[in-house]
């Protein structure tokens, strides 16, 4: 059991430490699978997750959307002194993250302490926070799963930050980079992540690709210097997202971040962080992206949300598609488990859910599913023939003709001449619905 840290004030008052209560309860703020000291597959729950709450959806995003402003309001966002109001902010996050249990956390520079336009009094402010932190992490044992600095938010960076043409905003850029990279550190952070949002373009007609990717490559080469100088030893992280709030975004998807990574020489420090909405977004199944990331050895955390099939922006829902989780969790386990990071809820509640026990509600769903999924995964992997139904379909590779194929052993002729020997091959069942009834099966 974590021990509940509040500050001076409690601010999610009448509400409790979340515990398992397994499949009998009907306690709505109870776990029903999500059991962290609970074996699966060798590891813990607890060690497969390593669950994060991350604090711009959870103690930042107020409701607000581009049609009408807040109606989520913060008892921590009344003091009128930014340093006062962000601790207030901080002693709120720590009350939920360790009301819910939750081993870790996730922050942006700017959701930790409003910043101005002054880079060292940015520079001051952050400090404070994270002294602050420091002692919130040592009395709850909480943990930062990573950190990252927000560069997208501020009018300065509507070009782009890594990748604005005008290199006075890149330096901005850096600047808020090297600031949440020592916070990161000196909060024994496990990871740093790139998102670039704005790393990208509304109009070719005005933007050099090229130019602005080498620019790119060069700014994350510089960052990572300076933090493997300092002592860091974690995984950077790129999250890819096709679009929004860019046209076009550079770091489109998983694919597409390979081969940049393996262009400018960055995979030995960097891998993925996926997000299921931006898997969608891109036009592909989270299952696909993770897959992508499993077979280039890139699978390094992922933020855990959902998407709206109705529409085609990042809603950042809270996950709830048991389906598409087993599924994804087949991919995770059978791909050796996430690579220093965890699973961040990049995920917020909606406009109109306003009570405080909403956010409880959200977390405990969230958590709740990816264990059930975990466990129908693991019971899929161990007691069915899903993973024989696959290898058997490449059957025809592991020996004879198809293996001296596999090995470059065979010309272009004799391929040819087999074909002509071997005549009209027969049909073979994919048996796609078959699969797709086992694994509904084990749900
Ligand atoms: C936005 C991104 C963002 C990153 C962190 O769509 O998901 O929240 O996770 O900058
Ligand atoms: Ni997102
Ligand atoms: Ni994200």
């Amino acid at each position: 059991m974590t021990k509940i840290v509040t500050g001076s004030q409690e601010f999610f008052k009448g509400i409790n430490q979340v515990q398992f209560e397994g499949l009998e309860s009907d306690n709505p703020l109870a776990f029903r699978w999500y059991e962290a000291d609970r074996i699966v597959a060798g590891k813990t729950m607890n060690e497969h997750f390593k669950f994060a709450c991350s604090y711009w959806h959870s103690f930042n995003g107020n409701g607000s959307d581009p049609f009408g402003g807040p109606t989520h309001f913060f008892p921590w966002e009344t003091k009128t002194d930014p340093i006062e109001r962000a601790k207030d902010k901080m002693d709120a996050a720590f009350e939920f993250i360790t009301k819910m249990q939750m081993p870790y956390y996730c922050f942006h520079d700017v959701d930790v302490v409003d910043y101005g336009n002054d880079v060292a009094e940015n520079e001051r402010r952050l400090n404070i926070l994270v002294e602050y932190a420091k002692q919130k992490q040592k009395d709850s044992g909480v943990k930062l799963l990573w950190g990252t600095a927000n560069l997208f938010s501020h009018s300065r960076y509507m070009n782009g930050a890594a990748t604005n043409p005008d290199f006075h905003v890149l330096a901005h850029g850096a600047a808020q980079v090297k600031a949440a990279i020592d916070a990161t550190i000196a909060l024994g952070g496990e990871n740093y992540v790139f998102w670039g949002g704005r790393e990208g373009y509304m109009s070719l007609l005005n933007t050099n690709m090229k130019r602005e990717q080498e620019h790119l490559a060069r700014f994350l080469h510089t960052a990572k210097d300076y933090a493997r100088k300092q002592g860091f030893n974690g995984t950077f992280f790129i999250e890819p997202k096709p679009c929004e709030p860019s046209k076009h975004q550079y770091d489109y998807d998983a694919a597409t971040v390979k081969g940049f990574l393996q262009q400018y020489d960055l995979l030995a420090d960097f891998k993925l962080n996926l997000e299921v909405n931006h898997a969608t977004l891109a036009g592909h199944t989270f299952q696909h992206e993770l897959q992508v990331a499993v077979d280039n050895n890139l699978l390094g955390s992922i933020d855990a949300n959902r998407g709206d099939y109705q529409n085609g922006w990042d809603t950042d829902q809270f996950p709830n598609d048991i389906n598409e989780l087993t599924e994804s969790l087949l991919i995770i386990l059978e791909g050796g488990g996430l690579q220093g990071g965890g699973v961040n809820f990049d995920a917020k509640i909606r406009r109109n859910s306003t009570d405080s026990k909403d956010l409880f509600y959200a977390h405990v769903g969230g958590m709740d599913i990816f264990a059930r999924a975990l466990l129908t995964a693991d019971a899929i992997l161990t007691k069915s023939d899903y993973k024989k139904v696959r290898s058997d379909r490449y059957r025809s590779f592991d020996d004879a003709h198809g293996e001296a194929f596999e090995n470059g052993k065979l010309s272009l002729e004799e391929l040819r001449d087999i074909a002509v020997q071997m005549g009209e091959p027969a049909s073979i069942s994919g048996r796609q619905e078959y699969l797709e009834n086992l694994i509904n099966r084990y749900i």
